[in-house]
């Protein structure tokens, strides 16, 4: 195994850090979730229809912010879910999500993640493909009062990607309770598009949640996944966006610990896909549904050119029965844009072999073939610049959407249970989900030396061992 704090500048103690703020009473509640999220409860989330008109708030953008220089300040708080709805959190630089990343292909992040959490913690750059030191590895969580240095070329395709904790068997927790925000990469390629820019691309992270009856996040724990009682949009509570007879480009990312959303239009109209995980797919696809598993990322265009003033369409999870949110029209007309068709990006497939070089088994909620995660056990190695097919099992309790760090992928196939690759699993991806009873295959190269990690993004089935270290080396 490659050395992990070779260059042990990178983290630090920072003595006398934030200590005083660290001790709150609520804090301690969360380390009982912690606790709670490893054993089974009695009962089930309840998974509530919504059928009440709710006040509604406007949606919260998060604020941007250059990933050259940027420091990430981790730490307890309380933020405002919306109208009147005050919760404590643990937050990046004191926003619930955390301000977004913006950085160009080419260019180098140098980013300081500062823990003032009283956890260990660490952050990993989902979506990133970088070296292992500045990966997020849980071996490189740094304490309480420490931080940790990081410095990369941004060396991909233009994608929506995104950040959040990674310490061993605390990701969950962390993430429920806000520690998460988008990490936004542009190129040329993508520019060139002429897409919906400015108030016109919205990033939506949306997950699920639940509250206790101070209106405080409350993270339920079942060891098979927590499942929230309501929608947070970008951390709204019942959002609405005033919107123009435009086009718009959502980008989405499904921020839950475990919630799969079936996403459509309440007026019924089409999304036209254009992007996933890993960027910009080689053409644009009408979808009525999209499936979005925990950590899957979709970047949609929706036209409500058509949308008068006052009337609304909502964005609906149909298995839930949520309207997540509203997109209330303003009347107000822009010219200009277009629903681009034809090519939008080359994608190069790989090519490898057609039996696979690997299987993983995703087994029960805590093993992948049989073995539980050991933070300092390598499971398996694999050559550098080389196409390999892995494939992917289970034996039930999935949702287990399928993440892989150090390189992205491309699906092959999917047979078995829905037994079809989805217009939204085309192109790059770094994230698949796996249902009962299915077979997913990729093809997965990397260029980059080290250790990286293959896990199950349902956080709970993460923190309980559903992951595996593996060594790429030359
Ligand atoms: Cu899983």
């Amino acid at each position: 195994m490659p050395a992990i704090n070779s260059r042990s500048l990178r983290r630090r103690d920072f003595v006398g850090f934030g200590a005083v703020t660290l001790g709150s009473a609520w804090l301690g509640a969360c380390e009982r979730s912690a606790d709670a999220i490893l054993s089974p409860l009695a009962s089930d989330e309840p998974l509530a229809a919504r059928t009440a008109s709710p006040t509604r708030n406007p949606l919260r953008i998060p604020s941007t912010v250059s990933a050259a220089g940027l420091t990430l300040n981790a730490a307890a708080g309380t933020t405002n879910l919306g109208g009147t709805y005050e919760s404590n959190a643990l937050m990046y630089n004191g926003q619930f999500p955390g301000p977004s990343i913006i950085a160009n292909a080419g260019s180098t992040a140098t980013i300081r993640f500062v823990n003032g959490l009283a956890q260990p913690s660490i952050t990993h750059w989902h979506g990133m493909i970088v070296d292992h030191e500045d990966d997020g590895h849980p071996l490189q969580a740094v304490g309480p009062g420490s931080f940790y240095d990081y410095e990369f070329p941004i060396a991909q395709r233009a994608a929506l990607n995104w950040y959040h904790p990674h310490p061993h068997m605390h990701t969950g927790e962390q993430v429920f309770y806000g520690l998460a925000g988008a990490f936004i990469l542009r190129d040329a390629e993508e520019a060139a598009l002429n897409l919906p820019s400015g108030a016109y691309e919205v990033p939506l992270i949306i997950r699920d949640a639940s509250f206790d009856s101070g209106g405080n996040l409350k993270l339920g724990g079942k060891a098979s996944g927590f499942l929230g009682t309501d929608p947070l949009v970008n951390g709204t509570r019942y959002p609405y966006l005033p919107v123009d007879k435009a086009i718009y480009r959502l980008r989405i990312l499904n921020g839950c610990n475990a919630r799969v959303f079936r996403l459509a239009l309440s007026n019924n109209a089409s999304f036209t896909l254009i992007g996933n995980d890993g960027g910009l797919l080689a053409s644009p696809a009408s979808v009525a549904q999209i499936t979005m598993a925990p950590a899957e990322r979709v970047d949609v265009l929706v036209d409500l050119r058509q949308l008068n003033a006052n009337a609304s369409v909502m964005l609906r999870c149909l298995d839930a029965g949520w309207d997540i949110l509203e997109l209330r029209g303003t009347g107000a007309v822009i010219s200009g844009q277009s629903i681009p068709s034809g090519t939008l990006s080359s994608i190069t497939p790989l090519v490898g072999p057609a039996t696979p070089d690997r299987r993983f088994s995703f087994d029960g909620m805590t093993r992948i073939n049989g073995q539980v995660y050991d933070i300092n056990r390598t499971d398996f190695t694999v050559k550098r610049n080389t196409v390999e097919r892995w494939q992917f099992v289970t034996n039930g309790n999935a949702p287990h959407p399928v993440h892989i760090h150090g390189a992205s992928f491309q699906v092959q196939s999917r047979t078995g249970g829905r037994g079809t690759k989805f217009p939204w699993e085309y192109g790059w991806k770094d994230t698949v989900l796996l249902g009962d009873r299915e077979t997913v295959d990729v093809l997965i190269r990397f260029d980059r030396a080290g250790l990286y990690l293959i896990h199950c993004h349902q956080l709970a089935h993460e923190d309980q061992g559903m992951m595996s270290n593996f060594v790429v080396e030359d």
